[in-house]
């Protein structure tokens, strides 16, 4: 850890100097995580965490008194943060929010001092907001599955040749919580009523294919043990946590990106790895998604492929 950081009231992050409070807190006190554990994490992982939250509104699932105490999903951004953190005017039902941007090192880490333990970033810049350049599929296993991993696991193999074959170039995550995202690059050519439209479709489909293992039911109790394929990410003011997010469960795991032949690693899962253990995969592992900005497509060839196929 950098002692540095844990001792100091206030750290020089690029040209900003980012006050600190309570660096000693214990979010994870199980493992002895601290807030400045927290912020040295988000302070190493940013050059390849920004790029994900770069221009996006930004939703903080916060915990002041740790992983297990209160929490609170904050929005609109309090008159006490500086002035340097950027914001974004959000049209919402009724009026508007300011939301925070997290486009550099020194927010971020101003952001983990806030026990801002994960970052939700919009499917969509700011530039644009009904312009999503992501669809994200979620695979969330049943609760009562013995093998809940295993049903992930087939579905992400089976959603991604779906995918694949309908000429989009899907990617691949552990959440940290409970399953695996899929994240489809979008050119930023179509509107989130299409994209979600789409989404949906493509889910209905597989699990029409595979009625006895997926479903698309919102329902709880209507899915039957099944895997359930949730696409309602896909919506203006939704989000999806943030590739390398640290997420609010025992052990500290962190959302983690992956190439597709990691799939079968009989050592994977959702929490695979953590704020502790992902630095030395990122020693050991090239950046499975550095390709992504080249997996940008279309959206319309998708969708006159899947009709062929519907
Ligand atoms: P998993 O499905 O593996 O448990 P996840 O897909 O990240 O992990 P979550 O249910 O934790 O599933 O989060 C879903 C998204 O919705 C995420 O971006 C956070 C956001 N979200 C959840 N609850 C709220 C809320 N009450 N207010 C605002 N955003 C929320």
């Amino acid at each position: 850890m950098n002692t540095r950081t844990r001792t100091r009231e206030e750290i020089r992050v690029g040209s900003r100097t980012v006050p600190l409070s309570n660096p000693d807190k214990e979010l994870f006190p199980d493992d002895g995580i601290t807030k400045a554990e927290l912020i040295d994490y988000y302070r190493g992982i940013a050059p390849l965490m920004l790029s994900h939250l770069r221009g996006r509104p930004l939703v903080m699932e916060r915990y002041p008194d740790g992983y297990e105490g209160n929490s609170f999903y904050h929005k609109d951004v309090p008159d006490y943060f500086p002035d340097w953190i950027r914001t974004v005017r959000v049209p919402k039902e009724g009026g508007h929010l300011t939301m925070a941007v997290c486009d550099d090192t020194a927010t971020l880490v101003y952001l983990a001092n806030q026990a801002c333990i994960t970052p939700h970033p919009w499917l969509s810049p700011a530039d644009c907001l009904d312009c999503p350049d992501r669809l994200v599929f979620d695979l969330d296993p049943p609760d009562s599955a013995r093998d809940g991993f295993e049903s992930v696991r087939w579905g992400a193999r089976r959603l991604g040749d779906l995918l694949t074959e309908l000429g989009l170039r899907p990617a691949l995550m552990t959440t940290g919580s409970r399953g695996l995202h899929l994240l489809v690059p979008l050119d930023r050519r179509t509107d989130f009523d299409t994209a979600r439209h789409f989404a949906r479709r493509v889910a209905d489909l597989l699990a029409a294919r595979h009625s006895d293992r997926l479903t698309t039911e919102v329902r709880k109790n209507k899915r039957r043990g099944r895997l359930y394929l949730d696409t309602q990410r896909n919506a203006y003011a939704q989000t999806s946590v943030a590739p390398y997010a640290v997420r609010a469960r025992p052990h500290a795991p962190v959302a983690t990106p992956l190439a597709w032949t990691e799939l079968d690693d009989p050592e994977l899962g959702p929490r695979r790895w953590t704020l502790r253990t992902l630095p030395e995969r990122l020693d050991k592992h090239e950046n499975p998604w550095k390709d992504l900005s080249r997996c940008r497509r279309s959206l319309d060839r998708a969708r006159h492929h899947l009709n062929d196929l519907a």
